[in-house]
């Protein structure tokens, strides 16, 4: 044990922290430029090297920073079943990242201790990268870092994040999640979407036609890959291939999402259905411009009141009573629950931001849909819910429409991938559910009419001020903020608006909704105000849009 942390300290030297430098574990892993970022891949080897250890499984470390500009980057870890790594552990990841050269060991004792790690166990540790270019240099940090505490690794090379979820789920089942390759990936996943769409009925070249903005990413490249696999059965366009674009530069699923327009870098007509990925993947938004030029978005709520409608109708055919609910934030347009609360009449969740809280709140039903509107989410599937589905499927003694619900059902569960949000996964089951239905972009988003909304963001002197309850809906510190909240929105009809400090960056985070974009814009500005006002604002007062 001794020899392996002289080894450690030996090889730290080649990755030395900056002194006094402080970063955390965010929402979801480290981000910052990339610049600061080489000591933090060497201990996050470390740290999942000692996860491996404790879990007696396989650990992922993907090197990403999402959607955050091409300068940046940062680390995910991956827990065994392939969700996101436990608050615990994200504790000691900030702890071990932030301990100053000297202290190194003494923070590594103590996670050891605290968790009883016996050292002499095995530890193994996936690695993967997006397409920043910094990657390499950082990922060869993580890998380093793993070989410092005598872990084993494999290097996946460019992935995107929610296929390295994927393989780590799949290593620590023994296969029978799918193999633990990006090859067994588009395999499962591309055979899944053959079975869900081999009889749908109106499927013209047409309706098999999809622009695809790649956000000069990795989605952009795998995609690319996986076409093959598709044979015809889904033709893609791809733009923002990262073939001459800036990645996440004016386009991808975060840039479409908040600026509500199309990304640069994409030829659409009229009618056209598209889709933007974000820099790693685990985002995908849809939208299209109608005759009049006028862009119409279909968010992460969108895709879930699809998705949901797709799996209640095949449980109504297959005469299958399971529980379904739709997990959301504070984000989810109003108008989304209010249609899937009354309408559609499933359980609504909401939680905090964040896909981890979400994906933990989905667990509890037989059938989960989670989805933040920024188009982060997946299915879950209960294994209770996945054992019905597969026996119907498999019961000889029933024919017609509830046994091809119940096989529609099963290829459903292939197609997604339960790890994570995954753009790729996503966008197949999404395409298979228009393709069954013989339904067009357009006739999608007439499910509901979203409530015109507004995100600003306003820059506090300390964001930590602001302390929110109710699943970030309402707002308890400082003192006087929600009360000037709710007289801002009584002016306004179908109004809605809360604020919360950011856990991506230093801002706090406006949102309102009302029944007219200047009503939205003008509530978001006025609550803006009142954090400035209330919550220590730095700089200029915020400015009315337009
Ligand atoms: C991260 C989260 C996303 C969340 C966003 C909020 C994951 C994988 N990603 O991107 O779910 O919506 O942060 O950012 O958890 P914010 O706190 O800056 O608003
Ligand atoms: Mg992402």
């Amino acid at each position: 044990m001794t020899a392996n942390f002289e080894e450690v300290l030996k090889q730290s030297n080649q990755h030395p922290k900056p002194a006094g430098l402080v970063l955390e574990y965010g929402t979801s892993g480290f981000r910052s430029n990339a610049k600061q970022l080489d000591h933090i891949m060497f201990r996050m080897g470390m740290l999942a090297t000692l996860r491996s250890k404790k879990t007696k499984a396989t650990i992922g470390v993907m090197v990403t920073a999402s959607h955050n500009p091409e300068e940046d980057n940062g680390v995910k870890l991956v827990d065994p079943m392939g969700e996101m790594v436990t608050p615990t552990w994200e504790g000691y990841a900030t702890q071990l990242a932030n301990a100053e050269e000297e202290d190194l060991l003494t923070a590594l004792r103590d996670i050891t201790e605290k968790e009883a790690i016996n050292l002499s166990q095995e530890a193994n540790v996936f690695v993967g990268k997006d397409t920043r270019s910094s990657s390499a240099r950082l990922s060869q940090a993580a890998l380093d870092g793993i070989n410092a505490l005598g872990g084993r690794s494999k290097d996946y090379g460019l992935v995107t994040t929610p296929q390295l979820h994927y393989m780590v789920c799949c290593q620590n089942t023994q296969g029978k999640y799918g193999d633990a390759t990006v090859e067994g990936y588009y395999s499962k996943l591309s055979q899944a979407f053959t079975q869900l769409t081999k009889n749908a009925s109106n499927c013209t070249d047409d309706q098999k036609h999809l622009c695809v903005d790649g956000a000069n990413g990795i989605g952009a490249l795998k995609v690319r890959e996986m076409e093959s696999y598709l044979k015809n059965d889904l033709q893609m366009s791809v733009f923002n291939d990262g073939s001459k674009g800036k990645l996440n530069f004016q386009c991808g699923a975060d840039f479409v999402k908040v600026q509500q327009k199309p990304p640069a870098g994409i030829e659409i007509n009229p009618g056209d259905r598209c889709c933007s990925f974000d820099g790693d993947a685990d985002r995908i938004v849809y939208y299209y411009t109608d005759s009049q030029g006028l862009f119409h978005l279909l968010d992460g709520d969108k895709i879930a009141t699809l998705i949901c409608t797709f799996l209640k109708e095949l449980l109504n055919q297959a005469g299958l009573d399971l529980k379904i609910a739709v997990v959301q934030t504070a984000y989810a347009n109003g108008s989304s629950t209010h249609y899937l609360e009354n309408t559609m009449k499933v359980i609504i969740k909401c939680t905090k931001t964040g896909v981890k809280h979400l994906h933990h709140a989905a667990q509890e039903f037989d059938i989960g849909v989670y989805f933040e509107a920024n188009g982060h989410g997946t299915v879950l599937f209960s294994k209770a819910a996945e054992e019905k589905i597969h026996q119907l499927a498999n019961d000889g003694s029933i024919s017609g429409e509830r046994k091809k619900a119940a096989l529609l059902l099963q290829s459903t569960i292939s197609v997604i991938n339960q790890t994570v949000g995954d753009a790729i996964s996503d966008m197949l089951l999404i395409e298979a559910i228009l393709a069954i239905k013989g339904m067009t972009v357009q006739q999608w988003d007439t499910i509901y009419t979203d409530l015109p909304n507004r995100q600003l963001k306003v820059k506090v002197a300390d964001r930590r001020v602001i302390d929110t309850t109710d699943a970030e809906r309402r707002a308890v510190s400082p003192a006087g903020l929600q009360d000037a909240i709710d007289c801002l929105v009584k002016k306004y009809r179908q109004a809605r608006s809360f604020v919360r400090p950011s856990g991506t960056e230093d801002v706090v985070r406006v949102y309102s909704e009302a029944d007219t974009q200047e009503s939205a814009d003008a509530l978001a500005h006025e609550v803006s105000l009142a954090v400035y006002r209330l919550a220590g604002g730095v700089g200029d007062e915020p400015k009315l849009l337009h």
